[in-house]
């Protein structure tokens, strides 16, 4: 049986109230979420936080204290905190949390990009919050930024406190850009890849970009280099986590990444897409890689080295 780091993103920035109910929007049930996935088989829990009262996404690091110690106390799972945070942030917003808290692992955004959810608008008639419909419908105008500049400073910024990254690449050109800070020495082996398929702005869903961009990182980085995962968004989720485990990646699931447990049905909760993926994976000859043996793989401090 080989082992596969399950992630999963409990909650993020992509998706709003409206959508679905199972979303997470409070520390309280952004924690029990967090403790059911790990329980479920997730290895990693990728972390974003939101206004209480309102769902709405934020990087106010008083909001991740409320729920960090909780999932630290309850589980063993790695914690690996968001430095995308959402469309609404400044660079500096986004990374308040990481570098209040330096976790084991942060994600980090490998370019500016479009990164737009409006055609969701389309299908909502009535919004349960005030700040939702402007959030969806004005991400036709919204530039992801992450500029070389900003992804040296996370690095550097975090890099001193021993935080290894989730490298997110949303496009072919992100990997090159990853490259560029290989051979910057800003990033080190063993790294790790997350692969984003079906994000509007990024490379498309389809399985040939799947091949296309594993085969450019084994080009460019060397296939023992780096560990990588891959998460699609929406409907795309299970097949693209199928087909990774296949190829022998790793795997995210995840409210932040798809609301859906299959097509046109919505999930109930992050542990019911972690425990499709476990029993996908147990089909294949695979098993769930255990929190220390995440550790193992991609060089991580572990989780006393945190100020969470
Ligand atoms: N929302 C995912 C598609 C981040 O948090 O830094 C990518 C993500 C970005 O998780
Ligand atoms: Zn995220």
């Amino acid at each position: 049986m080989s082992k596969v780091i399950i992630s999963c993103a409990v909650t993020g920035a992509m998706h709003i109230p409206t959508m679905s109910d199972a979303l997470p929007l409070t520390p309280e049930h952004i924690a029990e979420e967090s403790i059911a996935a790990a329980e479920a088989g997730a290895a990693i829990v990728h972390l974003h936080a939101r206004v209480p009262e309102t769902g709405a996404p934020t990087g106010d690091p008083d909001i991740f204290a409320r729920f960090l110690p909780v999932i630290k106390q309850r589980t063993d799972a790695v914690i690996n905190i968001t430095t995308g945070g959402s469309p609404a942030m400044t660079v500096q917003d986004r990374l308040s949390a990481a570098t209040r808290f330096k976790p084991e692992m942060c994600s980090l955004n490998m370019g500016s990009m479009n990164f737009a959810i409006f055609p969701a608008a389309r299908r909502i008639s009535e919004w349960k919050q005030d700040w939702e419909r402007d959030y969806v419908v004005n991400s036709d105008d919204f530039i992801f930024r992450n500029t070389f500049r900003d992804i040296a400073y996370i690095l550097q910024s975090l890099g001193e406190a021993g935080t290894k990254f989730e490298h997110e690449c949303y496009d072919v050109g992100h990997l090159y850009n990853l490259a560029h800070f290989l051979d910057r020495g800003l990033v080190k082996p063993p790294f790790f890849v997350q692969m984003i398929f079906g994000i509007l702005g990024g490379i498309g869903a389809d399985l040939d970009n799947l091949m296309f961009m594993k085969q450019t990182a084994d080009r460019l980085f060397g296939k023992d280099s780096f560990q990588w995962s891959v998460l699609a968004a929406g409907r795309h989720q299970m097949p693209f986590m199928t087909q990774a485990a296949l190829m022998g990646g790793h795997v995210r699931v995840g409210l932040e990444d798809s609301l859906f447990i299959e097509p046109r049905k919505l999930a109930t909760s992050n542990a019911q897409q972690v425990e499709k993926a476990r029993r996908i994976l147990a089909e294949m000859g695979h098993e769930p890689a255990t929190p220390a043996e995440a550790r193992a793989m991609l060089g991580l401090k572990g989780g006393d080295r945190t100020a969470i």
